[in-house]
């Protein structure tokens, strides 16, 4: 494999992630830069506790993506997972709309044993992932709970998983977060430390946003160079609701420039697909790189974090 990790003077950079498209990327990323080069600073407003577990969902999935354990199909979860456990809670009469897999379960019981005696999930997420052959560093965006809350038309007000999983995502009229906690040690310094800070083609309002509302962290993102991977194609979402979101929550059609919008002032510049350069055009001072961003394979996101960072690198210092 090629890679630029022997080359001294990797940039330093901070990656946004949420779950499974920002997970492809930040694989990418990993692939293209030394392990000491990369932070990746992960949404935790999907966390929530299930059967008595501390569940972080996007962490996971970040993990076993670097880790090359994860189920790259689905994009969350272990690959060659079994249910057994499931099956038997079913048995049980519990809760069984979130897939927990047997394996995955190792993690969720490690992580709440150790959130119990008092470690936090800054500590037991780094623990996890050197568990996993991770070198990177992966970051939760704060050690104490911000719950996504989405409130539905259909439903009334819901907390992530139950809106995204148990009810498949309905209709959303707003979106709040609970719980204001201060970014978690070593967020702010990351991004402080970077050259620049990349987002990946994540759902902004439930993925990127929660990070980004962290106290300081918009601050310190408006020092520095800030790029965002288009989560919209042509006009749709690659995966998830967000095509139906962007309407709904902005009063305007979901596209590249949408996104854009969205983050506003934060952005240096942005990278879309091929074809979706156009829809930017009252953006001027926004630099595009327009290419191919569908990550179907590892070797397609690794191309994509090489031309992302040398597009990144090409625009200098904010
Ligand atoms: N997503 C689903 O659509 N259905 C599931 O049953 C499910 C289980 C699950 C278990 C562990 C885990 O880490 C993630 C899981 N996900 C599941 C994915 C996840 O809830 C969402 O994709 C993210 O929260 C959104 O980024």
């Amino acid at each position: 494999m090629t890679s630029i990790s022997n080359v001294p003077s990797a940039p330093k950079v901070v990656a946004l992630s949420g779950g499974v498209g920002g997970a492809r990327f930040a694989h990418g990323l990993s692939r293209a830069l030394p392990g000491e080069s990369l932070t990746v600073i992960v949404n935790t407003g999907d966390d929530f506790e299930h059967w008595g577990l501390s569940i972080s969902p996007d962490l996971d999935t970040v993990m076993y993506t670097l880790s090359d354990l994860g189920d790259e199909a689905r994009g969350w979860g272990l690959e060659g997972e079994t249910f057994r456990a499931l099956e038997m809670m079913k048995r049980y009469g519990a809760d069984t709309w979130f897939g927990l897999g047997d394996a995955d379960l190792a993690t969720h019981l490690t992580r709440t044993e150790a959130l119990r005696r008092g470690e936090t999930l800054t500590s037991v997420t780094a623990r996890l992932a050197r568990a996993c052959g991770i070198s990177t560093r992966i970051l939760p965006m704060s050690d104490g709970p911000c719950r996504t809350m989405l409130d539905t038309v259909e439903h009334g007000t819901l907390p992530f998983q139950q809106w995204f999983v148990k009810h498949r995502a309905p209709a959303v009229r707003a979106i709040a977060f609970d719980g204001d906690p201060a970014a978690a040690p070593g967020v702010i310094e990351a991004i402080d430390a970077a050259d620049f800070v990349l987002i990946g083609p994540s759902n902004p309002y439930v993925s990127v946003d929660p990070i980004a509302t962290r106290p300081g962290v918009r601050t310190a993102l408006s020092k520095k160079t800030v790029v965002a991977v288009s989560p919209i194609l042509g006009g749709r979402a690659v995966k998830g609701p967000l095509g139906e979101m962007i309407p709904a929550l902005r009063g305007e059609p979901a596209s590249a420039a949408a996104i854009a919008h969205h983050y506003g002032a934060l952005l240096s510049a942005m990278v879309v697909e091929k074809g979706d350069e156009g829809e930017l055009a009252d953006l001027p001072k926004l630099s595009v790189h327009a290419t191919d961003t569908l990550m179907k394979s590892r070797a397609d996101a690794l191309r994509l974090a090489r031309e992302v960072l040398a597009f990144a690198e090409g625009l200098g210092a904010r």
